[in-house]
């Protein structure tokens, strides 16, 4: 586990990108395995936790070039959402989207056996997939580098309908689009810069549909050069169900010695404000414990 005692990690190993969820009394958190040059991880694992802090290795769920066929390296950012009784895991392969389905959170996952968006399908990059289920149970896919897209997904949240899919740029757009809603308002979330530069951020907007448009409102998560904690960015928002408890999960250069392929993830509190925006995120040293089931956290 890298990190130091004053700046404890929080997932054992050099990992980013991270997809943080609850399935019942559980956190699960699937993300991008880091530590070589290129990100050339082959391979997703799952983690699940019941206060963010101590952790399970639930190991590798879906492999490259094994259960998945078209594709052999360059497992990026994985995503998970449940519909009904099944669980679906989208990644990025080799610029492409895939998604894989299983029973349980943790698969075994069977590929579609095809991308679900193909390299060159739309502008940019095919990569950083993410799904927004709105309240009306309708599912939205985001995805893009330099251009983001969004399509409504099928009901079998496999397929959609091309002529649906909208592009746009949102401000110094790099990549990893989130979609979050509270309280009516549905925010946009996206990484800018380079994940290898420590200037890796994260800005927002506010918008009145999943479809947007979209107000921006500015730096919600920057580095604290003070505190040695650089290249915040990739992240994933999420509440504790029947709190107004938020966590964003993001990566950050690993303290020590860090850098753009050398990550590790981390949690912060998301604090929401009476007029709709959120308080810009201070990364803080100690490590976030939020228990699912009685929401004590430890004194942060
Ligand atoms: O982890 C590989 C890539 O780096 C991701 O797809 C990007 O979002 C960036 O974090």
């Amino acid at each position: 586990m890298p990190g130091s005692s004053e700046f404890p990690s929080r997932v054992v190993g050099h990992f980013a990108d991270p997809n943080l969820t609850i399935f019942g009394d559980r956190y699960f958190l699937y993300p991008t395995t880091d530590g070589q040059a290129g990100w050339v991880a082959t391979s997703f694992s799952a983690f699940s936790s019941a206060d963010l802090v101590d952790w399970h290795d639930h190991g590798v769920v879906l492999r490259l070039g094994e259960d998945v066929k078209w594709a052999s390296t360059e497992a990026w950012a994985p995503t998970i959402a449940v519909r009904g009784t099944k669980y679906f895991l989208y990644f990025t392969a080799e610029s492409n989207i895939g998604v894989a389905v299983g029973d349980s959170p943790l698969g075994p996952f069977t590929d579609l056996g095809r991308p679900l968006i193909a390299d060159g399908d739309y502008s940019g990059r095919a990569i950083d997939p993410s799904v927004f289920i709105d309240d009306d149970g309708s599912a939205f896919l985001y995805w893009g580098n330099t251009e983001a897209h969004m399509v409504p997904l099928g009901d079998d949240m496999v397929s959609f309908d091309s002529t649906q899919v909208i592009t746009w740029t949102p401000t110094d757009f790099r990549e990893a689009v989130w979609v979050h809603k509270r309280g009516g308002i549905y925010y946009l979330s996206w990484s800018v810069d380079d994940t290898r530069d420590e200037n890796y951020r994260v800005l927002y907007a506010t918008g009145p549909s999943a479809r947007g448009p979209w107000e921006d409102r500015g730096v919600l998560l920057e580095k604290v050069e003070h505190r040695g904690i650089l290249a915040t960015g990739h992240h994933s928002i999420t509440n504790v169900p029947g709190t107004d408890e938020w966590v964003i999960s993001y990566h950050r250069f690993a303290i020590p010695g860090g850098d753009g392929f050398h990550r590790e993830i981390a949690f912060d509190r998301l604090h929401h404000t009476a007029d709709g925006l959120i308080d810009k995120v201070i990364p803080l040293k100690l490590p976030l414990r939020i228990p699912i089931q009685n929401h004590q956290d430890n004194n942060r």
